[in-house]
């Protein structure tokens, strides 16, 4: 295959941009003949994880089911992509040790509460704001930052393309795709 297969775990706050970058990363090794698969909350949260909410307790099995599948896309020799907030270090390195040393690649989207606040696509920290959602990320439910990810993208003010072009010469820098 001339690759080595991995994961990508992005995480990071609701409106961060992790599946934004997520796709464009995807296309960007595509193009590099890299044979890739993206898991995020549009192919999981419908059907594998569709009885779950936001509970803890929901997001930990969430996390957990996604870290199994990924492992079984690394075992077929896949470049996996994820984006879930992912906000408990204990299930992050519950995907860690499911893998071999240096096949997950911890990378932390750290876009301050703020801009993701501002940003608010969906109109969602408006709503958990009001109090019309609950357990909503960064308002009343915990995101524990990741200890030590292998990339921290810091937050720039510049386009998603730009954005994803860093990530992606982080990544090759790093001889990690
Ligand atoms: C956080 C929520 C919530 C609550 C719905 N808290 O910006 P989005 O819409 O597209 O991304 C968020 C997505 C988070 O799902 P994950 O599977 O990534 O979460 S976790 O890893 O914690 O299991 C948001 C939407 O679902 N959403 N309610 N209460 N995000």
């Amino acid at each position: 295959l001339g690759q080595q297969p991995r994961v990508i775990w992005l995480t990071g706050l609701s409106g961060s941009g992790k599946s934004t970058l997520a796709n464009l990363l995807e296309k960007k090794l595509v193009d590099n003949k890299r044979y890739t698969y993206l898991l995020d909350g549009d192919n999981v949260r419908h059907g594998l994880c569709g009885d779950l909410g936001f509970a803890d307790k929901d997001r930990v099995e969430n996390i957990r089911r996604v870290s199994e599948v990924a492992k079984l896309f690394v075992d077929a020799g896949s470049i996996v992509i994820t984006a879930f907030i992912s906000p408990f270090q204990t299930d992050r390195d519950y995907c860690r040790k499911l893998l071999d040393d240096n096949e997950f690649v911890e990378v932390f989207v750290d876009t301050p509460l703020e801009v993701c606040e501002q940003r608010d696509p969906k109109g969602l920290y408006k709503k958990a704001r009001n109090g019309e959602i609950k357990h909503f990320t960064g308002i009343d439910s915990t995101y524990e930052a990741p200890v030590s990810p292998e990339v921290h993208l810091d937050y720039q003010d510049e386009s998603a393309e730009d954005t994803a072009e860093r990530l992606y010469h982080l990544l090759v820098d790093k001889g990690l795709v």
